[in-house]
């Protein structure tokens, strides 16, 4: 049985001294394997504090190799953010162990997860039980399409803190607030501060944030973990130049040494 909460208190560690943590999402549908190295490698040049390796619709035939070339290149923690069981790898090191609540759908909330627990305990992965809250965008995005389930509207607030309620008393360790991924609006900064105000587990957020200053706005507001990903797989040429000013960005407790 996995009772080390290694990858969990490396992020709680940076949170405490960091002020935040900074993920990047690499998505191997949208990335080469090529692309995902020298982005995971970037990655670790600039501070990022752990990489995360998902999609909501996978395409891509060989998700493990690229998790294990990520892994192979670098010492930040690789965690599996899954749009279904099948992306579930022994290469990494912990995965967020999902349940989409804000949806009513039961695939989502227990049917893949279900069927990805016994890979979880035969790859020995560390679990981070996270409820998941996918909150509107303008757009539809592929995670509520793929899912077939309805966003909680981004200016109910309300919903979205009873959700996030529902979720600590369930014992999970992070609510994921989530726009999806290229969301034409990010979850919204007053949406956040409501939702910190009322629970004690960290909040991870993320989807369409595109400037260091919406990172930062995010974890003002009470978010703990920020997660980037679209934005640094459009923008190769500015990789560095954005990872440093978003790095920068979450972790307001960095003193930082030109
Ligand atoms: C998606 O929250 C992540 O699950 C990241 O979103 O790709 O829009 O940065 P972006």
């Amino acid at each position: 049985m996995v009772l080390d909460h290694s990858v969990l208190n490396h992020l709680l560690t940076a949170r405490k001294e960091r002020g935040g943590g900074f993920l990047v999402l690499i998505d191997p549908d949208r990335t080469s394997t090529h692309e995902a190295i020298a982005l995971a490698e970037a990655a670790e040049d600039c501070g990022v504090d752990a990489i995360l390796v998902g999609t909501s619709f996978l395409l891509e035939q060989d998700f493990g190799a690229t998790v294990r070339k990520i892994k192979e290149i670098t010492t930040l923690p690789v965690i599996i953010f899954p749009g279904s069981y099948a992306q579930i790898r022994p290469e990494a090191d912990a995965i967020l162990f999902t349940s989409l609540l804000s949806g009513r759908n039961p695939e989502y909330l227990i049917g893949e997860q279900v069927k990805g627990a016994p890979l979880v305990k035969r790859f020995n992965l560390e679990s981070i039980p996270t409820g998941y809250l996918l909150i509107a965008s303008d757009n539809l995005t592929s995670v509520q399409y793929i899912s077939n389930t309805s966003p909680i509207p981004r200016d109910k607030p309300d919903i979205a803190t009873a959700h996030a309620l529902a979720t600590q008393y369930l014992g999970m360790r992070l609510v994921y607030l989530e726009a999806g991924s290229g969301a034409t609006h990010a979850v919204p900064v007053e949406l956040i501060t409501k939702v910190a105000s009322y629970i004690d587990i960290p909040i991870i957020t993320g989807g369409g944030l595109r400037k260091p200053e919406d990172c930062a706005t995010r974890i003002e507001a009470g978010a703990s973990f920020i997660v980037v990903g679209n934005l640094l797989e459009k923008n190769q040429d500015k990789r560095f130049s954005l990872l440093r000013e978003m790095t920068t960005a979450v972790h307001p407790l960095e003193i930082v040494t030109a």
